[in-house]
This record gives C-alpha cells, sequence and structure tokens, in this order.
C-alpha cells in the first residue's frame, strides 16, 4: 500500500524527453498531506484559480475555487473583505460495483499525481484494488483553460481490470463552500438545460457580484458515445446529477468528461445569465480545448519567458514551476485587479495584495512582459481613491496606499487581530495595517522602476506621474519635525518582529527616495510638459508641496552606518538584546520562535524576522558601498530568522553581489524549496507569490546580474558554479533581449530594430539593432 513515509512525496525527475524538468510528481497519497498538494499543485488562468483537491472528497481537503476581484466582506467589524470561496465544480463521486472510490479505502498499487508545468495540467494516475478485491486503473486529468478563461476541463477514464463492472457517476456543482466557515454567497437560481447543463446562480452577499457556473458532461465506452440514464437533485447551494450504473467489462474503459464555466457581473464583458449560457452553450469538448489551451499556454508564456538553466535539474524545473504560478496567479485580463499573497491557491491573506506585488513579483513582468507590469500598477492609480481615504483617516494628506488591498475603493483591508499570543491567551493585535507604511514608497519605487526599463511615457503622463507625486505628498504631511530633522517615529518596517519603532531605515530612506523622485518630476514637467503638471498641482495642490518636499526631504533623518559599518535598522535595534537563535534558525517549522517567545518579548531582541536592511541594500544598492553592504550582511543575517517566505531571495541576490556564490546558492536552494520542495506543510494556506516572484529575480537579476541602476541597464553575471549555462529575454525600452550565460561567455541577442546601450561586467557597450554580441 503506498501510503509510507519511507521516500519523498514528491519526484522531480519523471519527465523525459521533451517533458524532462516539466513534470512534477506527487508519488504516494498521503491524506494528512493533502494542503500542500492542492496549493502547490494549484491550476489557474489570471481569471480564476482552483485548489488541486481531488473529484472524490476526504475529510482533510481544503477546496477552493477564487474567481479574481470578486472580493466581498462577510457582516460584523470582525470580519475584512476577502476573495470568497465560490461554488465547487470539480466534485465528482464514483461508485464502482456498489462501492465507493475512496483511496483511504482498499489498497493503492500505483499511485502518481503529476503536475505538468508546461501543458498546466494535472493528472492522477491510480491502480486502485476495491476493498471487495477488484482491480481499477483510473486516470483523472484537468486544466484550467488559457484559452478561455471561464472553463474548466475534466476527463476521468475508468478501466475495470478484474472483472466486467458497474460505473456509478454523482456529479455537479457544489455552493456549499465557504471561507473557513464564512458563507459569502446568497443562494441564486439552479436550474437543468436540456437535460445536460447544469446551472448554480449565486450572488456575493455585500458586493452583489452574481455568479453563473455551468458544468456538463459527457460519456464514452470504448470511444463509442453514450448517455447514461440520469436523474437531477437539487438541495440548499447545490445541484447534481445522479448517472446511473453502466457495465463497463474487464479491460474496457469508461470515459467520463466534465466541462465547466464560471462568469460573473465583474467580468469586463459580463451581460446576462443567458448570455453567459450562451456562451458556455458553445465551448468545445476536452480534446479541442485542451489544443486551445496548450497552444496559449505556448504561445503566451513559453514562448514568451524561454528561461533555461542547464547543469541543475531541479533549478530549471523550479524557474519553470515559478513561472507558471506567476501566469497563473496574475489577472492579466483586467486592470481593476491585484495579485494575491497566495494567489488564487488559498484562503491565506484572503486574496489581497501587498508589497509582495511591487518589490517582489513585478519586476518579473516589468522586465519580461511590460503590458502585464503595466496594468497591474494601473491598479494602483485606480485605487487612489482608497488610498486618499486612508490618509484622510489617518489625518494625512495624498495616498497613503493600505498595506492589504482588495477593491479599488475599499482602503486599508488588513484584518486587525492575528495569530494567539501564548503569553498573554488573546489574539495578537496586527499593526501592518496601521504602520506598516512603506509600501507607499515601494509602489511609487515599481512605477519608477517600470518606467526606467519601459520607457513608458504614455503610462507616466496618464498614471505613473501622478502616482510618484501624491505618495509624495503623503510623505510630506507625515514626516515629524524633531529638532532641526524630520523623522519618522512609531512604525513596522519590513521585519515585521519590530513594532512601533521609530525611524525604520528602509522606511526612511525609502520616503526620501520616493520625496526626491517627486522633486525630480516635478521639475522635469515644469519644463517639459507645464500642461500636465498644472493639472495635477490643481488636484495635489503641488506647488506647495514642492517646497515642502524639498525643505522636509533636505533634513529627513537617514540612519547612517556605525563605526562598524552596520546601518541600525530602528533607532533602538542595536541597544536590544541577543538571544541564540540557532534552535529556531535550525526548526523546520516556520515561527518556531513563538513557541517560547510572544511579539512583545521579540520586540525586545535583536530579532529579524526577514530582510529589512537587506532589502534597503538590495533595492537602493547604489547608495551604499560594497563594505557597508558585507558588514550589514555579517550583522543582521545571524539575527534574521527568514521567517517571512520574502526574505532568503533578496539573501541570496546581495550573497551573489557580494561575490558569494555558495551561500547565494544555498540561499537560492532554500527559496526554491519552500513552496516546491518536500516539507509536507509549507503551503496548506496557498503557494507564496513574492517568494516565487523572488526566484525569478535571484536567477536574473543575482544571477543574471541583471540591474537597472540610474536609469541605466547593466549586466553582471555570476552563474552558480554547477551552473553550465542560464538563457532569459528581457525587454529593455521596448528592445527585447535574449542573454546567455555560461560559466566563460555572455552573448546577448538584440532582436529590436534599435540600437541598446548597456554596461556588460562594467563595460559599457552598444548592441546594434538585430545583431548579437558576445564576450571573448
Ligand atoms: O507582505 C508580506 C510580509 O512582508 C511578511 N508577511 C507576509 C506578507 C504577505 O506575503
Amino acid at each position: 500500500m503506498l501510503l509510507k513515509n519511507d521516500y519523498p512525496a514528491l519526484n522531480y525527475d519523471k519527465g523525459t524527453g521533451e517533458e524532462k524538468n516539466w513534470l512534477v510528481t506527487e508519488t504516494r497519497f498521503d491524506p494528512e498531506a493533502l494542503g500542500k498538494v492542492e496549493a502547490v499543485f494549484s491550476l489557474g488562468n489570471g481569471y480564476m484559480g482552483l485548489r488541486s483537491a481531488t473529484e472524490e472528497r476526504y475529510s482533510n481537503e481544503v477546496r477552493g475555487n477564487f474567481i479574481a476581484g470578486t472580493f466581498n466582506k462577510f457582516l460584523g467589524d470582525k470580519e475584512v473583505t476577502e476573495l470568497p470561496n465560490a461554488a465547487d465544480m470539480l466534485e465528482m463521486t464514483f461508485t464502482l460495483n456498489g462501492e465507493t472510490f475512496q483511496l483511504t479505502q482498499g489498497e493503492i498499487l500505483f499511485y502518481e499525481r503529476t503536475l505538468n508545468l508546461k501543458k498546466a495540467e494535472l493528472s492522477r494516475d491510480i491502480h486502485w484494488r476495491s476493498p471487495a478485491g477488484e482491480e481499477y486503473k483510473i486516470v483523472f486529468s484537468r486544466f484550467v483553460s488559457l484559452d478561455n478563461l471561464h472553463v474548466i476541463a475534466q476527463k476521468v477514464t475508468i478501466t475495470p481490470l478484474t472483472n466486467d463492472v458497474t460505473v456509478k457517476l454523482n456529479s455537479g456543482i457544489n455552493g456549499q463552500m465557504t471561507n473557513t466557515g464564512t458563507q459569502h454567497f446568497q443562494e441564486g437560481v439552479l436550474r437543468l438545460y436540456d437535460q445536460k447543463i447544469m446551472k448554480l446562480e449565486a450572488r456575493t452577499t455585500e458586493s452583489a457580484i452574481d455568479f453563473v457556473h455551468f458544468s456538463r458532461h459527457a460519456f464514452a465506452l470504448e470511444n463509442e458515445e453514450f448517455t447514461p440514464k440520469n436523474t437531477i437533485f437539487m438541495d440548499r447551494r447545490k445541484i447534481f446529477t445522479t448517472f446511473e450504473p453502466e457495465t463497463v467489462a474487464k479491460n474496457q474503459t469508461m470515459t467520463i468528461e466534465k466541462i465547466s464555466g464560471v462568469y460573473t457581473s465583474r467580468d469586463k464583458d459580463w451581460n446576462s445569465v443567458e448570455t453567459a449560457l450562451e456562451l458556455f452553450s458553445k465551448v468545445g469538448n476536452y480534446d479541442t480545448l485542451f489544443t486551445a489551451h496548450q497552444h496559449a499556454w505556448q504561445s503566451k508564456v513559453w514562448k514568451q519567458y524561454p528561461i533555461q538553466i542547464e547543469g541543475a535539474n531541479f533549478d530549471q524545473l523550479a524557474i519553470r514551476f515559478a513561472v507558471y504560478h506567476l501566469t497563473g496567479m496574475t489577472p492579466a485580463h483586467d486592470n481593476r485587479m491585484n495579485i494575491g499573497a497566495k494567489g488564487f491557491s488559498g484562503e491565506g491573506y484572503k486574496g489581497h495584495a501587498f508589497w509582495d506585488t511591487e518589490i517582489f513579483v513585478l519586476p518579473f513582468f516589468t522586465t519580461s512582459n511590460p503590458t502585464i507590469a503595466r496594468q497591474l500598477l494601473e491598479y494602483r492609480w485606480l485605487s487612489l481613491p482608497g488610498a486618499v481615504r486612508k490618509a484622510v483617516e489617518n489625518n494625512y494628506e495624498g495616498a497613503m496606499f493600505p498595506w492589504e488591498s482588495a477593491w479599488l475603493e475599499d482602503g486599508e483591508v488588513t484584518p486587525v487581530w492575528g495569530a494567539a499570543d501564548i503569553i498573554t491567551g488573546e489574539p495578537t493585535k496586527i499593526w501592518s495595517g496601521f504602520i506598516e507604511q512603506h509600501i507607499t514608497a515601494d509602489i511609487a519605487f515599481a512605477v519608477w522602476q517600470y518606467y526606467q526599463f519601459t520607457g513608458d511615457k504614455d503610462f507616466m503622463e496618464k498614471h505613473g506621474y501622478e502616482l510618484i507625486f501624491a505618495t509624495a505628498v503623503f510623505w510630506q504631511s507625515r514626516l515629524e519635525k524633531k529638532g532641526d530633522q524630520y523623522e519618522i517615529t512609531g512604525v513596522v518596517g519590513p521585519d515585521e518582529y519590530k513594532e512601533h519603532v521609530d525611524n525604520n531605515a528602509f522606511t526612511n530612506y525609502m520616503a526620501h527616495w520616493n520625496l526626491e523622485k517627486a522633486i525630480h518630476y516635478y521639475e522635469l514637467l515644469q519644463q517639459e510638459n507645464p500642461a500636465l503638471l498644472a493639472s495635477l498641482s490643481a488636484k495635489w495642490d503641488l506647488t506647495r508641496n514642492y517646497t515642502e518636499w524639498q525643505e522636509k526631504s533636505a533634513k529627513l533623518y537617514l540612519p547612517q552606518p556605525n563605526a562598524e559599518l552596520v546601518i541600525p535598522q530602528d533607532d533602538t535595534y542595536l541597544s536590544k538584546k541577543i538571544i541564540d537563535l540557532a534552535p529556531y534558525k535550525a526548526s523546520a517549522q516556520v515561527g518556531a520562535l513563538f513557541l517560547d517567545y510572544n511579539l512583545d518579548q521579540v520586540n525586545d531582541m535583536q530579532i529579524t524576522k526577514q530582510a529589512d536592511v537587506m532589502i534597503l541594500l538590495y533595492l537602493l544598492e547604489n547608495e551604499f558601498s560594497p563594505e557597508v553592504k558585507q558588514a550589514n550582511w555579517d550583522y543582521y543575517e545571524p539575527k534574521t530568522l527568514h521567517d517571512s517566505s520574502l526574505s532568503r531571495a533578496t539573501h541570496s541576490i546581495l550573497a551573489s553581489d557580494l561575490g558569494d556564490k555558495e551561500l547565494a546558492y544555498s540561499m537560492f536552494e532554500k527559496a526554491s524549496r519552500i513552496d516546491l520542495g518536500q516539507n509536507m506543510k509549507s503551503s496548506d494556506a496557498g503557494i507564496h507569490s513574492a517568494s516565487i516572484g523572488g526566484i525569478w529575480q535571484v536567477v536574473v537579476n543575482g544571477f543574471g546580474g541583471v540591474r537597472m541602476l540610474d536609469g541605466k541597464l547593466f549586466l553582471h553575471p555570476h552563474l552558480p558554479e554547477k551552473w553550465t549555462a542560464l538563457s532569459f529575454p528581457i525587454y529593455w525600452k521596448g528592445s527585447r533581449l535574449l542573454i546567455h550565460v555560461t560559466q566563460t561567455a555572455t552573448e546577448i541577442s538584440n532582436t529590436s530594430n534599435q540600437d541598446v546601450v548597456l554596461t556588460l561586467n562594467g563595460k559599457e557597450i552598444s548592441i546594434l539593432a538585430n545583431t548579437t554580441f558576445t564576450t571573448n
């Protein structure tokens, strides 16, 4: 029976030939570890995402179907808006010769569940002996179409191996889903059309978004289509059909297809339930849908991001895994939506967007698919009203972006209470929504980074300048005069283990950067586009602000390196107690520290949750010398628990910059295993979007050495010893460059019609249009 723990649960080497380094395979069924695979093998197309729960149900499962941007708030002050768990369309219960198919019963003689990243298809291949001794080969396949964003397709083949048997199916749409108990939907109309298409309508309770779900089935015996007798069944929020038993002879195969669709009134092209039904009626069968789906993945994803690592199979798989999820989690179809910190792969963080998007994920799109990057930044521009509301509520001016975002108009949606405090027994207050304020500068930084990479003036004129000005207006109102200088007190920096600190270095430097950029662009627009400046000035009171920016930015306190070159993370960090972190660093459990201490106690120790000063040294890298970077690494890394999945990628990139290839690689190894590794409890609440974006940054910005400094492109690769080659595309000011790096040479193909100037390994070069430059 394949339930043993004596070999790794995930296998990365099953793919051969064309599929080498494209397959991740779960090799045993473990009813205790369903959550990991549900999340890590989740399917998505940016419009929706599905946790990969199985067709048949298990007690520890968490089923999840999330549709981008359909936020709803449950009643009461304790709740914040969240992405509702929509009706489940995957469920199918099989009765084989009177026995219910359940892997916890009988014996599993063969089991493999595989996520094929290239095809974006999930399959499950099982040889099962039932409790009565009948053996079956059962193969399940499914995908969420990238060609038709509304469609989910499933196929099941059942082959009895010992005797002729009967196969009965109960399948439908189950709207009894909740977000861990919270029901977000009012019941709507249930209906069966033409004895074929099941429909479930639902409406979110507060945001009043209409959902309509459809499912239909098709059956074949040895490729001969047939229609079994069936009975429709409706219950509260549930519509199911029972397909009566059909005899399948030994070694014959019965094929069942279930095609489902979901449409909502949030869709830009939403018209009515009737129109949705009409659209769904035209959807093809599994194979035709799959051909179009594969074509879409090939043309929109794998051709667009042909990133290759040679010499390390797992690493190649890991970067493909990253691109796979970056595609699935990103609502590229609609600029009113953003990326959830867990994508669509779980309820974790409620579908909200954090700084994870701008600092960790966006660089992938800015560099590899600027159209999508622009849309994600447009989301922030569209959500300026919410940011203004948050500023007003806090007695500030300008745009104070929420720590967690959902609807454009919502403003702050961070929940106020979190995990249990082990000392007081009370819930811990989450301060981030109140005082983790660096996100406002992070968004401005991402705008600037996008502009530098793309040269997209149209974006700047329509959205970018306004975002940089509105955020700078916030900062000037936020700064506090203390003696001769300005300070920012009472914040949480990226290190969320320090609350209510004064002058968090990252926050102060980023605010300063934001103010300086606003001054720069104000002056630039005075010269180049006074009309635009006048209209933005009227809206944001820029004439007064410009004076304030100049005065305050010049006097904003920026913590300087001390005698040991260490930049104080905040005013008091360096004077706090130091404890031995070795046991916590060695623990496989994230947050193991909190089994011994509560957050108040951790606040008083030199313990850092995640890259804080380190991310400052990365983002504003040319403001700090290599000596300062090294000294801060040596000081802070031993005090950093990497308890946030965002941490290791940044550390790896810095280690690359500091010339420590081994350390950079070991940090990368750990980062790339956060979701994809063997820890079967790492991802239950969902994958880690920022970590996944961070993995791409480690490969391209760290090992590939791609940087944009002061608006110029730099390339300084340092491949890990075991990699023989790395290839990736980047866009620079509209030109697509294909970069191929080996241990001894770098080749850059400029596929555009314009010359590109960049600095390669410290030397400025110009690569003529449509030519390839090679070193050595
Ligand atoms: O944004 C992060 C934060 O930096 C650390 N905690 C998790 C958040 C969401 O990923």
